[in-house]
C-alpha cells in the first residue's frame, strides 16, 4: 500500500468542499446528503474501513450506502463493525477527519497518520463487505467503495442490493463463520433460512390469523421480503402477507406518500392503496430497518402501533415467558427508549410491567449500547427502529436450565426461538415483523387487544428548516438545549402552559432540519405546543 496510489484513485472521487467553514460529519447513520455529493465521501469511507478491518485482525467490516428514509435524490454511506453492530463511536472522528482533508495529498497523509497512531500493520489483510439499497445512484457509488479497496489492498465482497439489517446480518455471519458463535449461513438466502425455522420454532403450532399487508416504501424491503415469503410455508403458520408499494423500477417513488416514516410523522395510512377498515397494515422503510403497525379501528378511524408499542409488546411477552421458565429472579430484562417516547409508554412499562427503562439520546448506535447492559434488551425508538438482544448468558441459560414441567419447556424453548428471529445485529424490520405476528399468535390477540394496554399522549413531531442547524446543541439525552442559550428558558416557559405537556427540538442527524417533538393531553394542545416551539426553533435558527 503506498501513498501515490492513494493519491491517484482518491483525484478521481472529489470531495465537495461545504460553503461558509462548515464541514461534513458521521452523523446520527453515517454520511448522508444529496447523492451528487457523495462520490469522494464514499471514497474515504471505504479508506477507514481498509484500517478498521486490519486494526481488527482482518476482521470484516460492512458498509453500506443507503439514505434509508430520505428522499429519492439522496444516499448515505454508513460503517457497520465486525459483530453487524454500528462503527465504534470513537472511531466516528476518524470518518469526519478523512473526509473533510482539503486535498488528496492531505488525505493520504492523514490516512497513515492513523495507521501510525493506531499501530495498524498496513501490510495485513484487510476486507470490506458492502451493500446498497435500491437507489440508482448506489451503483457509482460502490464503485467509489471498490476504488478505495483497490487503493488500500482490501478485499470486497459486493452483495449488491440488500436490506441495511441484510448487510448488518451478513457481516457478522462472515466474521463468525466456523466458531461456536456462528451467526449463520453467509448468504441471503441463508438469512432468509435462518428466519423462517426461526418463525416456526418460535410459533410452536400457534397459526398467524387475518391477513397482514405490508408496505414497502417501494424501497428494497419488497422485493426482499417476496424472496422470504418463498421461504415460509402459509399452511402451516398462517402467515397470509400482501406486498404492496413495492416499485423499485421507478426510483422516485422511493419513500414517497408511503413507508413507515411517512406513517409516524404524518400519522396516517398511505393513501395508496387504501386500508379497509379492521385490515391489519405494516409498513417499512425505504431500507427496510423502521416498522410501523396500523389499522383503520371500525369505531375510532386510524390507530398506529409504532416502536413504542412494539417495544412494550415485545418486553410483555417476554417479561410473561421469563415467569413461565421460573427465570424471573435469574435475568434482567430492560427496555430503551430516547426522548421521543411516548410518555405513557414510558409509564406503562415502569408502573405495569414493572420493567426498567433507560433514555438515550436518538440513534440505535446509542440505544444498543445502551441494551446490551441488559440481559435481554429491548430497544425501539418510535419511529420503529429496533429490535431485542438476548445476551450470551441469556442464550446459553434457555439452552442449559432443566425445564421443570411442560409449560416451563415451551416457554424456554420460545425463548431460544426468539433469540433466532429477532435480528441481533440491528434494527430489522421484517424480522420484527415477524416477532409481532408471533406475539399476537400466542396471545391470541387482535389489534384492538393490542390497542388498549395503554392510551398515547396525543403527541406531534414537527420538521423545521432553519439556517443553522448546528447552533443547536443537546444535553440530558436530548431532552434540553444547551444553545442556542436562553431558547430552553423559552420553551420551558411555554410548555408550562398546557396540561401534562412535554416538548423538546434537536438536529436531526440525517436531515438539514431540526426536529420539534411535542405531547399533551389533547391533540389540540399537542399541536398547538408543537408549533409554538417550532416558532421559537425557527427564531433561533439563523438566517
Ligand atoms: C436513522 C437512524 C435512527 C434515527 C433516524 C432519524 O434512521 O438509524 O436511529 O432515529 O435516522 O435520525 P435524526 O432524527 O437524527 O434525523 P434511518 O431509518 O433513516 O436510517
Amino acid at each position: 500500500m503506498d501513498r501515490e496510489t492513494i493519491v491517484a484513485a482518491s483525484r478521481k472521487h472529489d470531495v465537495v468542499p461545504l460553503e461558509g467553514g462548515k464541514y461534513y460529519t458521521y452523523g446520527t447513520a453515517g454520511f448522508r446528503m444529496n447523492s451528487d455529493l457523495l462520490d469522494g465521501i464514499t471514497f474515504r469511507v471505504g479508506l477507514l474501513s481498509a484500517l478498521r478491518s486490519r486494526k481488527l485482525n482482518g476482521q470484516a467490516i460492512g458498509v453500506m450506502i443507503t439514505a434509508s428514509h430520505n428522499p429519492a435524490k439522496d444516499n448515505g454511506v454508513k460503517i457497520v463493525d465486525p459483530m453487524g453492530d454500528m462503527l465504534e463511536q470513537e472511531w466516528e472522528v476518524f470518518a469526519t477527519g478523512l473526509v473533510n482533508c482539503p486535498s488528496h495529498e492531505v488525505l493520504a497523509d492523514t490516512f497513515f497518520k492513523i495507521a501510525e497512531k493506531l499501530k495498524i500493520d498496513l501490510k495485513s489483510p484487510g476486507k470490506i463487505v458492502a451493500g446498497r439499497d435500491t437507489r440508482p445512484s448506489g451503483i457509482t457509488l460502490m464503485q467509489s467503495l471498490i476504488d478505495a479497496s483497490n487503493a488500500t489492498n482490501t478485499s470486497i465482497v459486493d452483495f449488491k442490493v440488500l436490506t441495511t439489517p441484510q448487510l448488518h446480518y451478513l457481516t457478522r455471519c462472515i466474521n463468525t463463520e466456523g466458531t461456536p458463535s456462528s451467526y449463520g449461513e453467509v448468504s441471503e438466502v441463508g438469512y432468509y433460512k435462518k428466519l423462517n425455522d426461526a418463525f416456526q420454532r418460535c410459533l410452536r403450532g400457534k397459526r398467524v390469523t387475518g391477513s397482514l399487508t405490508v408496505d414497502c416504501a417501494n424501497g428494497v424491503g419488497g422485493p426482499k421480503l417476496k424472496e422470504l415469503l418463498k421461504h415460509v410455508d402459509s399452511s402451516k403458520t398462517g402467515l397470509d402477507c400482501k406486498v404492496v408499494n413495492d416499485d423499485v423500477l421507478r426510483p422516485e417513488v422511493l419513500n414517497l406518500d408511503c413507508g413507515a416514516d411517512y406513517v409516524k410523522t404524518r400519522q396516517r395510512a398511505p393513501p395508496n392503496p387504501k386500508p379497509q377498515p379492521g385490515d391489519r397494515w405494516c409498513s417499512l422503510d425505504g431500507d427496510a430497518d423502521r416498522l410501523m403497525y396500523y389499522w383503520i379501528d371500525p369505531e375510532s378511524g386510524f390507530f398506529m402501533f409504532d416502536g413504542d408499542r412494539i417495544a412494550t409488546l415485545a418486553a410483555s411477552f417476554i417479561a410473561d415467558l421469563f415467569r413461565t421458565a421460573g427465570l424471573d429472579e435469574d435475568l434482567r430484562i430492560g427496555v430503551v427508549q430516547t426522548a421521543y417516547a411516548n410518555g405513557a409508554s414510558t409509564k406503562y412499562i415502569e408502573k405495569h410491567l414493572q420493567l426498567p427503562v433507560v433514555c438515550t439520546p436518538t440513534g440505535v448506535k446509542h440505544l444498543h449500547h445502551a441494551a446490551c447492559a441488559f440481559d435481554i434488551g429491548v430497544y425501539f425508538e418510535a419511529n420503529g427502529h429496533g429490535t431485542v438482544l438476548f445476551s450470551t448468558e441469556a442464550m446459553q441459560t434457555f439452552a442449559k436450565k432443566e425445564p421443570q414441567s411442560p409449560a416451563q419447556k415451551d416457554a424456554l424453548d420460545t425463548l431460544r426461538a426468539l433469540g433466532d428471529l429477532i435480528n441481533q445485529t440491528v434494527g430489522d424490520a421484517i424480522s420484527d415483523m415477524l416477532m409481532v405476528e408471533v406475539i399476537l399468535a400466542h396471545k391470541g390477540w387482535s389489534l384492538r387487544d393490542w390497542a388498549v394496554t395503554y392510551s398515547d399522549l396525543p403527541n406531534r413531531l414537527v420538521r423545521v428548516e432553519v439556517g443553522n442547524k448546528d447552533l443547536f446543541q443537546t444535553t440530558d439525552a436530548e431532552r434540553k438545549l444547551s444553545h442556542p442559550v436562553g431558547i430552553q428558558d423559552e420553551i420551558d416557559q411555554c410548555v408550562k402552559k398546557y396540561t401534562n405537556a412535554r416538548s423538546f427540538a434537536r438536529a436531526s442527524g440525517t436531515e438539514n432540519a431540526c426536529r420539534v417533538y411535542a405531547e399533551a393531553q389533547s391533540r389540540s394542545e399537542a399541536d398547538e405546543l408543537a408549533n409554538k416551539v417550532a416558532a421559537i426553533v425557527k427564531n433561533y435558527g439563523g438566517a
